[in-house]
């Protein structure tokens, strides 16, 4: 006779079998059953309680933008779903796949407006690439299992709402995962020669190009650092992909737009050809839709050609494969004005955040925190950062290498996705430095959780930049003819509400205090517990580089009382580079 299993431990036992060792999610009555598997099962798959819904999501986004794998969270019917969307939506923007398992009242409580029953299925349609209710409880685990591999295929997110008693109820026991057949990476799509001869030729008729590298490109830093010196083409990169290539890679040029370099920028609009890698980000249509380069773009998903700039040739590939074949196929071209102006100008722009990062002097200000970050930071540590100027911050401060990893929430750009991200971290990579960085108002849209990060012992450096604004906000708000209204915060001493829940909290005021802070904070952290540094900052701005300030012929480094107001009196327009290294 065929044993027997509950449904709820049999939908376990097959997300158990997918590699997934954690889930996270709160309790609620109408998840009950599935809390009675968790207890069954908690030897096999360790349940992260959050405090609250959108954590939990958020955390399992990170989860699988960290390692690839299926996040798993779950919320109770009505609110507890509500709570989940915001984190379910990150996984979608940024094409992650998440499973979220939902619970609903009994099936035969359905359709009677029983308390906290809601019609699910309109709320997760639009997030949602699977969304399906169970209808029996022996259909169940093969749901869930149907759920994980479209998570896998859509890279997206998978819902499945759960009437509470199928879990309970007793089923087959068999094997209910198809997991076994998992394992077939899908090829890679190799690079026609000849298409990848005609962008070469374009590159040779090109005077200003520039390599647009995205997170497609993981993986593939020696390809591209070759590439790019073969060639004398500069690299600029997406936010994503910040660590690809090394920050200390001399033809990466940073990121464009807002949370940007200035070479960059500049290099954008000086542009005639862009060859796009593997990148996706949400500014095109304002950062270059419109400019007259011609474009490029290597992609491996054909759906995506020319969702940026008018198309002159796509190549559909594998991005390390498209370097390997450029590389075998290119002939070195000389070194170059051009190149050579990009590099000087980049180590310039180097120099002077260096400049902003070495001063000793009080107030304590963002710089002088970043730095303190590298200091401590290991070769392999997760940045988990937050929304707001971190981002900027982060982008042109951290120093990264290809094997360290920068989580955010990239194109949804949720505030309060810091602490989620570190606690994927280190519960996917126990042995890694994890960092959560935010503003004090992301911070405080998640802080409640800092007592999850106490509850599992996930020794997290949290570091809170107070500023006491929203300053990236107030900073949109100042660029546009309107008072700043709204985007100031009322302070809170945020080590204190770390210490109340049993964290260790160091208030950080002053730049002579700092150092001591984070070598306090390492202390706390290698001994296997969280901690958080508050760091009051001023609400100073970091200099803008992005195009919209109306001086789009590079002028704006010609202008004194800008660079004085940033502290940039060495900034220059990058033609003048240009100039020096034509004429020599
Ligand atoms: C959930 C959510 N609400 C609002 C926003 C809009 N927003 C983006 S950045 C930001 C300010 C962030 O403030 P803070 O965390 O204090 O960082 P700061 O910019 O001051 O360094 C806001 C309100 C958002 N991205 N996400
Ligand atoms: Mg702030």
């Amino acid at each position: 006779m065929t044993e027997k299993v509950q449904a709820g431990v049999a939908m376990l036992k097959v997300i158990e079998s997918w590699g997934v060792n954690h889930i996270y999610g709160y309790p609620g009555g109408s998840i009950n059953s599935t809390m009675n598997a968790l207890q069954q099962e908690q030897e096999n798959l360790q349940y992260i309680q959050v405090r609250h819904e959108q954590v939990a999501a958020l955390s399992a986004a990170a989860d699988a933008k960290l390692t690839g794998k299926v996040g798993v969270c779950f919320g109770s019917a009505g609110p507890g779903a509500v709570n989940l969307l915001n984190g379910l939506y990150d996984a979608r923007e940024d094409n992650a796949p998440v499973l979220a398992l939902v619970g609903q009242v009994p099936h035969n409580r359905m359709n009677y407006d029983y308390f906290q029953e809601f019609n699910e299925a309109p709320m997760f349609d639009d997030v949602a690439i699977f969304n399906r209710t169970a209808m029996t409880a022996e259909s169940l685990p093969y749901l869930v299992d149907k759920a994980i591999r479209w998570a896998y295929k859509e890279n997206g997110v998978a819902v499945v709402v759960i009437p509470n008693d199928f879990g309970y109820v007793e089923i087959p026991d068999i094997p209910y995962t198809s997991e076994r057949t998992r394992n077939q990476a899908l090829p890679k799509p190799l690079p026609d020669s000849e298409l990848v001869q005609e962008a070469l030729d374009m590159i040779k008729d090109a005077k200003y190009p520039v390599i647009h590298l995205g997170q497609g490109a993981r993986g593939a830093d020696k390809e591209y650092e070759e590439l790019s010196k073969k060639l004398q083409i500069p690299i600029i990169i997406t936010g994503l992909a910040k660590g690809v290539v090394p920050d200390s890679f001399e033809g990466n040029m940073g990121p464009i737009n807002r949370a940007a370099s200035k070479v960059a920028n500049e290099l954008i609009k000086k542009a005639d050809l862009v060859i796009s890698i593997g990148a996706n980000f949400p500014f095109a249509e304002s950062v270059y839709a419109n400019r007259p380069f011609k474009y490029i773009q290597v992609d491996n998903d054909q759906s995506k050609f020319g969702r940026h700039h008018h198309l002159d040739l796509g190549i559909w590939s594998d991005a390390k494969e498209f370097a390997k074949k450029a590389i075998e196929i290119s002939e070195d071209v000389e070194p170059n004005a051009y190149y050579k102006a990009a590099v000087a100008a980049q180590k310039d722009w180097g120099a002077y955040l260096q400049k902003l990062m070495d001063r000793t002097d009080e107030p304590l200000e963002y710089e002088q925190v970043y730095k303190e970050i590298n200091r401590i930071a290991d070769d392999d540590a997760v940045f988990s950062m937050d929304v707001g100027d971190n981002t900027i911050n982060s982008f042109r401060f951290l120093d990264m290498n290809p094997k360290q990893k920068l989580l955010t929430s990239a194109l949804f750009a949720t505030m309060g996705c810091g602490i989620p991200g570190a606690m994927a971290a280190k519960l996917s990579y126990p042995d890694r430095q994890a960092f959560n960085i935010a503003g004090d108002g992301a911070f405080s849209m998640v802080m409640q959780d800092m007592i999850t990060e106490k509850r599992y012992n996930l020794p997290i450096i949290n570091i809170v930049t107070s500023n006491r604004h929203l300053s990236f906000i107030k900073s949109e708000q100042d660029d546009v003819p309107q008072p700043e209204f709204g985007v100031d915060l009322t302070d809170a001493d945020y080590a204190k509400i770390a210490e109340g829940m049993g964290v260790k909290g160091i208030r950080v005021d002053k730049f002579s205090e700092l150092h001591a802070a984070f070598e306090e904070a390492e202390k706390e952290y290698k001994a296997g517990r969280p901690v958080l540094i508050d760091a009051n900052i001023t609400s100073k701005r970091g200099i803008p580089v992005e195009f919209d300030l109306g001086k789009d012929d590079g002028s704006i480094y010609e202008d004194d009382q800008f660079k004085a107001e940033y502290d940039a009196g060495e900034l220059k327009p990058f033609d003048e580079y240009l100039a020096e290294y034509s004429a020599e």
